[in-house]
């Protein structure tokens, strides 16, 4: 039986910002990292060979609310708070994004409900990467709800969320700064509002994700 009632599938290029996304939405979140010796813009780093997990739970007062996100942790100390609210248990689960590790994301995309592909708008030369990750996920996601990240908004030289949609070829893309809580948990909450209106059957997935984003812009 499933522990949780959605899965969040968080993909994208080596050093997109994955692991801190994760992070940041949940500090419990457990990260497989490894000493890669690396080399990137210079520097030799250390990446996620294995894979982030981290839990949270997507409360709303009624359908329509946006919703908090809460780490679980803190929300088993905190439930009696969200008596009358809806809750979701939301599996996190991010995927190495060096395109020799395919093999790891094979295994980790069963039951997935949505996908988040994150890009570094401040690093164009990553493109090609994120190019081949996202043709890789609509070949095996087919139409469940994706939504495209340009992060690291904060930086001076990131690219706006516009200019990453036009390098990836698709419609649209939301700018975040993974580093920041706010942006971080809007652009999660609106993955989830598609995931739930996909469920539900109620609208097609494409139209879903056009009205969360339009939610997002308001
Ligand atoms: N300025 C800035 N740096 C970020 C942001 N997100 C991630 N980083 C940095 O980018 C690097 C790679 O992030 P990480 O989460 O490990 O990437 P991953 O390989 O996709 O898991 C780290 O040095 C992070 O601190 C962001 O929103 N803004
Ligand atoms: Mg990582």
């Amino acid at each position: 039986m499933k522990s949780y009632d959605y899965k969040v599938y968080i993909t994208g290029p080596f050093q997109a910002g994955k692991t801190t996304l994760i992070h940041t939405l949940d500090p419990d979140a457990i990260s497989v990292e490894r000493d890669m010796k690396e080399d990137y813009r210079g520097e030799k780093s250390t990446t996620t060979t294995g894979f982030d997990l981290g839990r949270v739970l997507w409360l709303r007062k009624s359908p329509e609310h946006l919703g908090l996100i809460i780490p679980k942790n803190e929300f088993i100390k905190e439930s009696g708070e969200y008596n009358d609210w809806i809750k979701k248990e939301i599996e996190l689960r991010g995927v190495p994004g060096q395109l020799h590790f395919k093999f790891v994301r094979d295994t980790m995309r069963m039951k997935t409900d949505g996908v988040l592909m994150i890009v570094d708008a401040s690093d164009y030369g990553m493109i090609g990467d994120a190019c081949a990750i996202l043709a890789e996920n609509i070949a095996s996601f087919g139409d469940l709800p994706l939504m495209t990240i340009a992060n690291k908004q904060d930086r001076e030289d990131a690219a706006s969320p516009e200019e990453v949609a036009t390098w990836l070829g698709v419609t649209k893309a939301v700018g975040i700064s993974a580093k920041d809580r706010e942006s971080s948990k809007d652009a999660l909450c609106s993955l989830l509002q598609s995931i739930e209106n996909t469920t539900d059957g109620k609208v097609s997935s494409s139209v879903a994700n056009e009205a969360a984003t339009e939610e997002q812009n308001i």
